[in-house]
């Protein structure tokens, strides 16, 4: 029996995929077809699949052309696959040519003519191309263009880089399907209801604004509009941190008892909009990634919350803060810096084991499990490709596309990081050094 092996996404099945799967099978007389899994898809930087595995697997399947399914999930695996399943040809389309010619030392290897004018990407884009205005300024603004391009089905539009500029942030808005906003947090509440009313959705900088209520508020017009509203704390959408949490949640580490974060810099990454009109400061800028772990692992119901902070007076707005927020089985210990550095790390103390995030924790790509025994210890780690802001472009994307409400930042977890910023303007539990 000659058996044959391909591989591929099969996202948004079409005839281009149905050909090859056609010539392969008649290439011999079983054919085994490798889908791929999502963590693949992401590692080797296709964002954006629209259709989850088993949905893609499903497809396959449905042609009747393939003997065997099997999974694509790590680098280096066709080698594993062509042994363990006694195969005698690879093949794969024309696109991928000279590619796996180091499979010729395993088997046979056939580059099958691709189907010339349809693709997966051309579907997606065909249908459903989003325009990302971007209505803000500074590194981030700066980097947003260039991230997008790695999101297909996403353009960056039309840019304001004055949030002040009431009308000019209103054209970028009537010109876009979705906006980034990116503006000081005392404004950012009045621009995403701007551009709620403008039928745009929504990608906003956390906090979304400075108070539970108007946050509430914003999603439940966003809902009713049929529009995303998405917090955009992009640690939240980091594959290594939503498998730290899973981890955690699983008990790896035992029953929870502290959440130790930090975020500094020396210099605010948007130092224009630190002073008491913007409210901005450390808090504000940091606060929403050192909130992140803590919501995520010990929920959203705090019995307590307190500040210790320190000022910038020529700027008015706080340069140190330390967060503590006190839980019916555990505490967080968070701090908040510009101008003041300290070891930018994330530890999760367990009962069994603790989590070590090494700085910039906030950009996690590594994180380890450590135990009383070291040689216990695990360590994982989760490629980040550019600046990270891709993941989150592609979850909101598919959010936007799909209609989905199943949102990682949800409308609750991002009233409460306001929630936690009106606690601080209102001075309560406040102290000062
Ligand atoms: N294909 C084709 N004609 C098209 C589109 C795709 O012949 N118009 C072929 C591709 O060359 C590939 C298969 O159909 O052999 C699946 O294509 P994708 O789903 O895009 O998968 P790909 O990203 O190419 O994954 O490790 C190898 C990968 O798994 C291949």
């Amino acid at each position: 029996m000659k058996k044959v092996i391909t591989y591929g996404t099969f996202d948004l099945f079409h005839h281009g995929h149905l050909n090859l799967l056609k010539r392969a099978k008649a290439l011999g007389d079983y054919l085994v077809v490798g889908v791929t899994t999502e963590d693949f898809d992401i590692n080797r930087g296709k964002l954006n699949v629209q259709q989850p595995l088993m949905e893609r697997v499903r497809q396959v399947k449905e042609t009747g052309l393939a003997d065997e399914i099997i999974l694509e999930e790590y680098e280096g695996q066709k080698i594993d696959d062509i042994q363990k399943y006694g195969i005698s040809i690879f093949a794969i389309g024309s696109d991928w040519r000279g590619a796996f010619d180091y499979l010729k030392d395993y088997c046979e290897v056939v580059y099958i003519d691709r189907t010339e004018g349809i693709s997966s990407t051309f579907i997606r884009e065909q249908t459903q191309m989003v325009t990302l205005g971007i209505i803000g300024r500074g590194t981030m603004a700066d980097r947003l263009v260039s991230e997008c391009g790695h999101v297909c089905g996403m353009q960056a539009g039309a840019v304001c880089n004055d949030p002040g500029d009431s009308q000019a942030a209103l054209n970028v808005m009537e010109m876009s399907d979705a906006v980034y906003i990116l503006a000081e947090p005392a404004r950012r509440g009045r621009l995403v209801r701007n551009a709620l009313e403008k039928n745009c959705h929504v990608i906003c900088e956390s906090p979304v604004s400075l108070y539970g209520d108007e946050t509430k508020d914003l999603y439940e017009y966003a809902q009713n509009r049929g529009l995303v509203l998405f917090d955009a704390i992009k640690t939240a959408y980091f594959r290594a941190f939503s498998r730290l949490v899973l981890l955690v949640k699983g008990g790896a580490i035992g029953r929870v008892k502290s959440i130790d974060a930090a975020c500094t810099s020396m210099q605010p990454s948007n130092s224009w909009f630190y002073n008491s009109e913007s409210k901005g400061g450390s808090l504000a800028d940091w606060g929403p990634f050192v909130l992140l772990p803590v919501f995520k692992i010990f929920g959203l119901d705090y019995k307590e919350c307190s500040f210790i902070c320190s000022m910038d007076n020529d700027r008015d707005s706080d340069m140190f803060t330390q967060i503590n927020l006190l839980y019916p089985c555990g505490v967080a210990n968070l701090k908040t810096g510009y101008g003041v550095k300290s070891e930018g790390s994330l530890v999760v103390s367990g009962t069994k084991a603790y989590i070590y995030v090494p700085s910039p924790w906030w950009k996690t790509e590594y994180f380890e499990i450590r135990y009383e025994n070291f040689n216990n210890n695990r360590r994982y780690f989760y490629k980040i490709d550019g600046e990270g802001i891709r993941y989150e472009l592609a979850e909101f994307l598919r959010l936007v596309r799909t209609g989905e409400r199943n949102f990682t930042i949800s409308s609750d977890m991002s009233q409460k990081i306001s929630g936690v910023m009106e606690k601080f303007l209102s001075n309560k539990n406040k102290y000062f050094i």
